[in-house]
C-alpha cells in the first residue's frame, strides 16, 4: 500500500486512538493475566466494538491462548492483531479495477446525513482519476438541493451527471442515468438516491423499484448496492442498517471515520451485518475516500506501525 493511503488511515484514526492509546500501551507491557484481559475488554468497549463483537473476540482470544501459551508479550500483541485481523474481510485485490461488464453500475443508499452525495462525488471522482469513464446520477429528486449538491460535485471533479428537474420519478432517473451510460459506452455509472426516514415504508418501496428498474436499463445491473453508514452513530450504524435489509445491499460505505471516536464499530460491522466495509470515508474533500484494507484499520487502531 502506498504511503501516503497508510498516512490517511492513520490520520483518520486518530480520534479512535486518542481514545484506547493508553489501554494499549499498558497491553503491550503484560502478559497472559486476569489484568490483560480486563485492560483488553475496557478497551475495545472504549472504541465502540459494541458487546457481542467484544465478546466473540474475548472467547476467541482465550481459546488460542490456551491452545498456544503465548510467553512473551510480543507473541501475546501478535496474537491479538491477528485476531483482529480476523474479524474482517480480506482487502479487494485491486480496488480499482472494475469488472469488464461495462458499465459498472452502483447505487449508494443509507439514511439522510449519511454522507452518500458526497461518497458519491469521491468515488466518481478517484474513479476517473484512474482513467475510467464515469457518469453520475441523481436520483434524490424529493430536494432540489440535493441534485445541485452532486452537481456541485461533477464540476468539482469533472465528471458528468444525469439529473432532471425536482420531483422527477428517481426510477427514472436511474433508469436514464443506466441508459446514457451504456449508449456513451461509459466504464461506471453510480447513483445517489434519497435517504429520508420519516416516510420509511415508502422509501424502501422507492429503493426497491430503482434497483429493479435497473436491470431492465442493463441485465446485471446494479453490480454493487452499496450501504452507507455513517461512523459517528457507532453502534446504531448498525441498527439502521437492519431498516435496509430488505433492499440487498452487497457492501458498505463507512463515512466519517475521520470525525469519531468510535472507530471500533468497523469491527462489529462484518460480524453482525455480513457485509464488507469496501469503502471509507476520511474527510469532506474529494481525496478522503480509500478502499478499506484490513491492515491499514488495524494498525492505526491499536497505534502500531508509526
Ligand atoms: N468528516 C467527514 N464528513 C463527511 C464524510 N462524508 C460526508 N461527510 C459530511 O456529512 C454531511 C452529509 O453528507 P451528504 O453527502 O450530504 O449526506 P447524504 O444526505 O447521505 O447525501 C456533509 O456535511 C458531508 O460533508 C467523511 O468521510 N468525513
Ligand atoms: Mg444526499
Amino acid at each position: 500500500m502506498p504511503d501516503a493511503e497508510r498516512t490517511r488511515w492513520w490520520q483518520g484514526l486518530r480520534r479512535t486512538r486518542d481514545r484506547v492509546e493508553a489501554g494499549w500501551r499498558r497491553l503491550v507491557g503484560l502478559r497472559v493475566s486476569e489484568e490483560f484481559w480486563d485492560l483488553l475488554e475496557e478497551t475495545l468497549y472504549q472504541a465502540d466494538v459494541g458487546p457481542a463483537t467484544v465478546e466473540a473476540l474475548l472467547a476467541r482470544m482465550h481459546e488460542r491462548v490456551r491452545e498456544e501459551r503465548p510467553l512473551s508479550e510480543e507473541a501475546l500483541q501478535h496474537l491479538m492483531r491477528g485476531e483482529l485481523l480476523n474479524l474482517l474481510p480480506a482487502d479487494a485485490s485491486d480496488p480499482w479495477a472494475l469488472p469488464p461488464d461495462r458499465p459498472q453500475v452502483w447505487v449508494v443508499l443509507g439514511v439522510n446525513g449519511s454522507g452518500k452525495t458526497t461518497s458519491v462525488g469521491k468515488l466518481a471522482g478517484r474513479f476517473h482519476q484512474r482513467g475510467h469513464r464515469v457518469l453520475m446520477g441523481a436520483a434524490d429528486t424529493f430536494r432540489a438541493a440535493a441534485a445541485e449538491q452532486l452537481a456541485g460535485w461533477a464540476r468539482r471533479v469533472d465528471v458528468p451527471i444525469l439529473q432532471q428537474g425536482p420531483g422527477a420519478d428517481p426510477a427514472a432517473v436511474a433508469f436514464d442515468t443506466v441508459q446514457a451510460a451504456v449508449s456513451r459506452r461509459m466504464d461506471l455509472a453510480i447513483i445517489d438516491t434519497a435517504g429520508r426516514l420519516h416516510t420509511k415504508a415508502p422509501l424502501m418501496q422507492e429503493l426497491g423499484k430503482i434497483v429493479k428498474v435497473l436491470d431492465r436499463a442493463h441485465p446485471g445491473a446494479p453490480h454493487e448496492t452499496l450501504l452507507v453508514l455513517d461512523a459517528t452513530m457507532g453502534q446504531n450504524a448498525l441498527r439502521q442498517a437492519e431498516l435496509f435489509q430488505g433492499v440487498g445491499a452487497t457492501g458498505i460505505i463507512l463515512t466519517k471515520l475521520d470525525g469519531t471516536a468510535k472507530g471500533g464499530m468497523v469491527l462489529a460491522i462484518h460480524r453482525e451485518l455480513g457485509l464488507p466495509v469496501q469503502w471509507i470515508g476520511l474527510g469532506e474533500q474529494a481525496e478522503d475516500l480509500e478502499p478499506f484494507r484490513r491492515e491499514a484499520f488495524v494498525d492505526s487502531l491499536m497505534g502500531r506501525g508509526r
